[in-house]
Order: C-alpha cells, then sequence, then structure tokens
C-alpha cells in the first residue's frame, strides 16, 4: 500500500485525463466518471448508475491505483471529479471527501466484508475456519492494519508491512487464534484481489496462519473473476475479501454453490459515486447539471 500511495502521488502529475477545467467550479465538458479495474462490483454498479440516472458521462475502466492518483490531483488543483468510491479506504482519511447520495439505491446499501472458503475447508482445517470466523475488524483497527501498509519504508513489501501490524497489534489478533491450533505445516492457497481491503488482510492472515498455527500460505493475486471461480473449483483455499450482498453479487451469482461463507471480518462497506467535499453538488441526480 505505502507502493499504492508513492504511485498515486508520483502519477498525480501525469495522469489529467478526466480532470476538470475548474474555473468556474464546475465539471469539465464531458468528464468522465473515474473508475477502476474491469472485474470490479463497483464497475458494473456504476455502469448501471449511467443508465439509472441518465447520466451524460462514461465510465473510465482505470486501476485502484490510477483512481487515487487522479482524485490527489484534482484535489491539488482543485477540480472537480467523480471517482467510483468505497470504504473502508485510506482515500477517505488522507482527503476531505464525500459519498454523492444514491436516491435510486444502484449503488446498494451498506455490506459486510466476507471470507468464502472452498467447499470442504471447514471439514478439512476447521481451526482456519475458526479463526476466519474470529477475526473481525472495526473502522479502527482495519485503519491500523492499513496504516501500517502505508507507514511502511519504501524497500518494504506488503508482507513486511503486514508483519509490522502483526508486531504491533498482538491485543487485536491474540483472541482471534484458535487455542492449540497447529497445521504441521500443511500449505493453503489463499486468493486475493489486488485492492487495499484484500492486500492488507490476505498478508495479514498469512502471516497468522504462518506465525501463531503453523500453516505454510501461498497468497495468489488475481482479478476478481477468476479468484471467485478458482475458489469455487477448489483451486484456492479460501479469499478473505468478498463484499456481500451487494458489490459482489454477480460471483456470488455464479459459484455460492460451491463455496463456504464466514463471519464477516467488517461490517459497514460501502460502495457508491464519490467527489471531494468542495464539489457543491450532494445527489448522483445533480451530475448532469453542472456540465461546463
Ligand atoms: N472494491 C473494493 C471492490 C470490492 C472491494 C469496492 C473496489 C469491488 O468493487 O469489487
Amino acid at each position: 500500500m505505502k507502493k499504492l500511495l508513492l504511485l498515486a502521488l508520483s502519477l498525480t502529475a501525469a495522469f489529467t485525463l478526466a480532470a476538470c477545467d475548474g474555473a468556474d467550479g464546475e465539471f469539465a465538458e464531458n468528464p468522465d466518471i473515474v473508475g477502476i479495474e474491469g472485474g470490479a462490483g463497483i464497475m458494473a454498479a456504476a455502469d448501471n448508475a449511467l443508465d439509472d440516472y441518465n447520466l451524460e458521462m462514461d465510465l473510465l475502466t482505470s486501476s485502484e491505483t490510477a483512481m487515487v492518483s487522479q482524485l490527489g490531483s484534482a484535489i491539488e488543483n482543485e477540480e472537480w471529479i467523480v471517482v467510483t468510491g468505497w470504504i473502508p479506504h485510506f482515500k477517505f482519511s488522507e482527503y476531505n471527501l464525500k459519498f454523492l447520495e444514491d436516491p435510486q439505491g444502484t449503488f446498494g446499501a451498506a455490506e459486510d466484508i466476507v471470507p468464502v472458503g472452498r467447499t470442504g475447508l471447514t471439514d478439512d482445517h476447521p481451526d482456519v475456519v475458526e479463526l476466519l470466523n474470529n477475526i473481525y475488524f472495526d473502522e479502527n483497527t482495519f485503519g491500523d492494519l492499513i496504516g501500517a501498509f502505508i507507514e511502511a519504508d519504501q524497500d518494504d513489501t506488503d508482507y513486511d508491512a503486514a508483519y509490522t501490524w502483526y508486531e504491533n497489534n498482538s491485543d487485536v489478533w491474540e483472541a482471534w487464534i484458535p487455542e492449540g491450533a497447529d497445521g504441521e505445516g500443511a500449505e493453503l492457497e489463499v486468493g486475493y484481489v489486488s485492492w487495499e481491503d484484500g492486500i492488507t488482510q490476505a498478508h495479514a492472515i498469512k502471516v497468522l496462519l504462518e506465525e501463531e498455527m503453523n500453516y505454510d500460505v501461498t497468497l495468489i493475486m488475481a482479478d476478481a473473476g477468476p479468484v471467485f471461480q478458482d475458489l469455487a473449483n477448489g483451486n484456492l483455499d479460501f479469499m478473505p475479501h468478498a463484499w456481500l450482498p451487494h458489490t459482489h453479487a454477480q460471483y456470488a451469482e455464479s459459484f455460492s454453490d460451491d463455496w463456504e461463507e464466514y463471519h464477516p471480518n467488517f461490517e459497514g462497506a460501502r460502495i457508491g459515486l464519490v467527489v471531494p467535499e468542495y464539489v457543491t453538488i450532494d445527489s448522483i441526480d445533480e451530475l448532469n447539471e453542472y456540465f461546463d
């Protein structure tokens, strides 16, 4: 995440693609909604929003990193910008942002972040599932985990950042470890998508399983579609960060018969269209009124 932030900052100057001219504090002509990766549930929802609200905007496929970069660049210049945004995410602690109201409910209500495992994981490794059921972050403790990645040294890997979190937060994770757990070195394959919640959780759980429960964890990063598909096929043991019931509904429809869902590890997650606080509209249905 450190890398994500640094990349975001270093790219700030390079990305002006969707920047608005800002001269009169409104959107430029034909502004884009700055999106992220195509497989994200938030992109499917944003696409629906274009129809539901008859928006005269395009949805730009991009990446989490580039979206954050463009947001930072626009804010530096006090320009108007609209991005696909969500919580929990560090951009909300970095910048003053707001969700645009969504009177049509296109982006769904608040939801959970849920670990999902391959069918049979509970039978094969009940202590792993017990750990996954026990893991629970609130806004503060999740903020601390994300913070460890943002504050990591430049040379640190994501694993290093997670290890630092592990060293400094035993009061948070100690109660999650099943008593007497011993995986006897068994191998686990854990999938995640390269979004902040996935990167941070996957690495933190790897550290816990290896340091506290004697498992050997290989992390496999891929796009959302392949991660969910591989899980349903039994090629992955679990992924820690399905957003349910809304954001990953398309994947749940296809695959949930072939996965196990565990206790949410975060409640109150939310997706939507996000703008800087200084943007003077409050609702998605006002967006069309403010083009130059
Ligand atoms: N996200 C972050 C993901 C889920 C977690 C909101 C970008 C998505 O839209 O699929």
